[in-house]
């Protein structure tokens, strides 16, 4: 039986850590669906634009190698949905989100995999911004 792995994220100005997550996601199975969030539900989620809207981070994520389908998430609350919609058997997500999502266990397994350290959004964010 083939195993659907789906995980969810922003991924503007798309970094190692991104990476990194996304190909120890696809290892878990053997389909990737990637999530990737709104820029609405990111200016709601962080009262801020994403650098690269969404059909730029979509076109971005779906070019990896790793990745075999993306979709827009459009809200947080419509994960379940999402899971059982794409018939994901497991939910993988960094650890910034642990325990978070143990809700959705009765539907599929939830991994939370460890952040790749010192590296970040904001963080490339503010010494792009800092380098001139
Ligand atoms: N990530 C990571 N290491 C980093 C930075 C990010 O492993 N140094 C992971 C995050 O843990 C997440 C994924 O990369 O699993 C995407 O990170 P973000 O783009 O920051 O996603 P976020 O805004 O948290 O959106 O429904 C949930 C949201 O869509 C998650």
């Amino acid at each position: 039986m083939s195993r659907t792995v789906i995980t969810f994220g922003t991924f503007d100005v798309f970094h190692v850590g991104h990476l990194k997550v996304i190909q120890r996601a696809a290892e878990l199975g053997d389909r990737l669906v990637v999530g990737v969030s709104a820029d609405e539900l990111n200016l709601r989620k962080k009262d801020r634009e994403p650098v690269f809207s969404e059909a730029e981070r979509m076109a971005i994520v779906a070019a990896l190698k790793p990745v075999d389908e993306v979709f827009l998430e459009e809200s947080l609350e419509l994960k379940r949905d999402y899971i059982l919609k794409f018939a994901a058997d497991v939910l993988v997500m960094g650890d910034d989100w642990a325990g978070r999502f143990d809700e959705f266990r009765d539907i599929c397994e939830v991994v939370y995999l460890p952040r790749t350290p010192a590296i970040s959004t904001t963080a490339l964010i503010e010494k792009i911004s800092s380098a001139t």
